[in-house]
C-alpha cells in the first residue's frame, strides 16, 4: 500500500468560491466593456459551467445563445478579446480580497506542510488567476508551498479531460496511487479518477447535484472544529471536518468498489 505524498487541489469552487461572484462578475464586466448586451446571470452560469475554462465557455455560448454570431473568424478574435478582458476584471477582484478561501483550506495546507506532504494545484483557470488568489488570500510566501502549479492552457485538452493532473503528478514526480486530489465538479472527479487519483469532493451551490461517480467521498465542505461538514456520500466515520487524518483514512481505503464509485 502506497503512502500519500501529495495533496492536489482543483482551484475554482474548491480553494475557493470563485464562479458566481468571481469569474461570472468579470465575464458580465468584459462584455459591457466590448458594448455587448450580454449578460450571464447566476442561474445562466450553472449551465454554462459544463463547460470547463472560459475560452471554451464563451465559444460554447455564442454557439447555443449566439448562433448568428459563431463559425466566423472574428468570432475566435472576439473570444480571445473579452477573456483577456475578463482576466483583467477577475484579478481586479482578486486583488480587492473580495473572495475568501473556503472553511478548511488554509489549515488543512498548514497540516499537509507540517506533516511533509506536498502540496500541488491542477486547475484549468490561467496561472496568473491562481497566483492572484494565493496571494489575496494566503500572501506571496504561499506561492512556494506548491510543487506543483498546473494550470490553464499548458494541456491540450482541458477537465473533464485527465490531461492536467497527469501533468502534475509527472512534475510532482509521483504516481497516481501516492496523491489524493480535492475537487469540487463533475468535471473534475472526472479529470482526476481519469488520471487514477482518490478524489475528495466538497461541493458548492453550482455543483451540489452533480454525480460524482468515482469519488471516494462527496462532503458539503471541508469545515472546521466548530464548523463541521455535512456528508452528501460515502463516509460513515466519526469526523465531523477534514484534517490530515481524515484524508489518511481516506487514502488507505480500498477504491470505490461500487458501480457508483462511491465507498459505500
Ligand atoms: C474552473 C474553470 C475555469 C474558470 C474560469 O476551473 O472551469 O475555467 O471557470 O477561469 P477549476 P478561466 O479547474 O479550478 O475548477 O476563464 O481562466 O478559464
Ligand atoms: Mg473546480
Amino acid at each position: 500500500m502506497s503512502t500519500l505524498k501529495a495533496l492536489l487541489f482543483d482551484v475554482d469552487g474548491t480553494l475557493a468560491d470563485t464562479e458566481r461572484d468571481g469569474h461570472r462578475v468579470a465575464f458580465n464586466r468584459a462584455f459591457a466593456d466590448c458594448g455587448l448586451n450580454w449578460h450571464w446571470g447566476v442561474s445562466l452560469y450553472g449551465r454554462l459551467l459544463q463547460v470547463s475554462g472560459g475560452k471554451e465557455r464563451l465559444r460554447f455560448y455564442i454557439q447555443n445563445w449566439q448562433p448568428e454570431m459563431d463559425s466566423s473568424f472574428e468570432t475566435d478574435g472576439l473570444i480571445f478579446e473579452l477573456h483577456q478582458a475578463k482576466t483583467r476584471y477577475y484579478l481586479e477582484l482578486m486583488t480587492a480580497g473580495l473572495i475568501p478561501l473556503r472553511p478548511g483550506v488554509e489549515r488543512l495546507l498548514g497540516e499537509a506542510r507540517s506533516a511533509g506532504i506536498r502540496l500541488a494545484v491542477a486547475t484549468t483557470t490561467t496561472p496568473e488567476n491562481v497566483i492572484a488568489l494565493l496571494s489575496a488570500t494566503l500572501g506571496e510566501q504561499s506561492f512556494g508551498w506548491f510543487d506543483v502549479i498546473a494550470a490553464g492552457d499548458c494541456v491540450p485538452d482541458k477537465k473533464p479531460a485527465p490531461d492536467i493532473y497527469f501533468l502534475a503528478l509527472e512534475k510532482l514526480g509521483l504516481d497516481a496511487d501516492e496523491c489524493l486530489a480535492l475537487e469540487d465538479s463533475d468535471n473534475g472527479v472526472k479529470s482526476s479518477t481519469g488520471a487514477g487519483i482518490k478524489t475528495l469532493v466538497t461541493v458548492n451551490e453550482y455543483t451540489r447535484d452533480q454525480d460524482f461517480t468515482g469519488a471516494a467521498a462527496v462532503l458539503s465542505q471541508l469545515g472546521e472544529p466548530d464548523n463541521g461538514f455535512e456528508v452528501l456520500a460515502g463516509y460513515t466515520g466519526p469526523a465531523s471536518y477534514v484534517n490530515l487524518a481524515f484524508l489518511q483514512s481516506l487514502f488507505v481505503r480500498p477504491k470505490s468498489l461500487t458501480g457508483s464509485g462511491v465507498i459505500p
